[in-house]
């Protein structure tokens, strides 16, 4: 059995670019691995949060992750900040990065524009990362495709300590998916869809009523065209939504293609619209339910014990490599 470890931030607005990429390999996995799935609230404090906010976002995405399929009888589901070896673990990683590999980092670079002195959160924030993902002897990472320089940190930075000090972490893989690794912004294709974008219309989240889903879709960007065919380069508006219409219905681009051949945008996107619809209905029904019920609770304060006790022999293996304590 494999350990797979992945995590999200409990920032609100889970899209469908989250689902896509991420939630929806969680529950494929979970199936024949040993996962465990964290709600990532340290990682979230990087940028100014509101206490109360935060905390609901906590019981919003644990419970998201329950309602998208994840078994807490198959999964260990727990919050980040109730496992101390998240930041202990941190600071070892830490003394053993290099401030020029971090300043190269996509995210730290988009996050930090236009702020003459970027919060020192943001900058180590990929080695809060690594920290999650080493502390659980982990062989599989399933991210979206904008995490793979973050993986790539975490391979050298366990390589780098396995050699200096003997073998102290399992060096992890990626898995992204071929289709959903990466989806788009409906108002601008040439960027990811975002929970932090300001355009509320340029992702769908999984809470959104009908109504909101069906004013993103038939706003969303396409092109002069008109015919509704998957290119990347030239039409990435339309290769958007076809990606999106074939991970949701499980059809195939091409079957899609063919049957809209002589149709215009309009009756792509209202069919869209249903497909997109109908698949987080069953989600969005599922959450409300979890999401009241005491079981959540439960269920969080049950994972953050499993996933302790396997950091705490962790943390001890490397204070034990690094000459830490007594
Ligand atoms: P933000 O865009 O505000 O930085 P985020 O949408 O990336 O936030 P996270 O909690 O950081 O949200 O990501 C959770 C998971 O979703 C990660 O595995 C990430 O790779 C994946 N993911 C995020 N955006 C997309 C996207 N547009 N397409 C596919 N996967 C995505
Ligand atoms: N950095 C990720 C969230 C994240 C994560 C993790 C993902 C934090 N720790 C460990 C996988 C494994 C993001 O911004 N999407």
């Amino acid at each position: 059995m494999k350990r797979v470890f992945s995590g999200v931030q409990p920032t609100g607005n889970i899209h469908i670019g989250n689902y896509l990429g991420a939630l929806k390999q969680f529950v494929e996995l979970q199936e024949d691995n040993d996962c465990l799935y964290c709600i990532v609230d340290l990682h979230s404090i990087t940028v100014p949060q509101d206490p109360k906010a935060l905390r609901k976002s906590i019981l919003d995405v644990a419970a998201l992750y329950l309602a998208v399929g994840v078994d807490p009888k198959k999964s260990t589901v727990f919050v980040q900040s109730d496992v101390s070896g998240h930041a202990e673990l941190s600071w070892v990683l830490t003394c053993n990065a290099y401030t020029g590999e971090l300043s190269r980092m996509t995210q730290f670079k988009q996050k930090s524009r236009g702020q003459e002195s970027a919060p020192a959160g943001l900058f180590t924030y990929p080695i809060l990362m690594a920290a999650d993902i080493l502390l659980y002897d982990t062989d599989i990472v399933p991210v979206g495709n904008d995490q793979k320089q973050h993986i790539e940190l975490t391979r050298d930075l366990a390589m780098r300590i396995n050699n200096k000090y003997g073998k102290t972490f399992v060096v992890p893989d990626g898995r992204f998916l071929k289709a959903g690794a990466r989806i788009m912004s409906l108002d601008d294709p040439g960027s990811k869809m975002s929970k932090s974008a300001e355009n509320i219309h340029s992702r769908i989240s999984l809470l959104d009523e009908p109504g909101k889903i069906k004013k993103s879709i038939m706003k969303a960007t396409t092109d002069s065209e008109g015919t509704i065919r998957f290119d990347i380069e030239e039409k990435p508006g339309v290769s958007n939504l076809l990606t999106i219409y074939s991970v949701f219905s499980g059809i195939e681009i091409k079957d899609i293609e063919k049957k809209y051949e002589g149709c215009g945008y309009g009756d792509f996107k209202k069919d869209l619209v249903d497909v997109v619809t109908e698949s987080l209905a069953p989600i969005q029904k599922c959450f409300r339910e979890i999401r009241e019920s005491r079981e959540l609770l439960d269920t969080l304060r049950e994972g953050a014990e499993k996933a302790g006790a396997i950091a705490e022999k962790t943390m001890r293996r490397v204070k034990d490599k690094f000459g830490l304590g007594f």
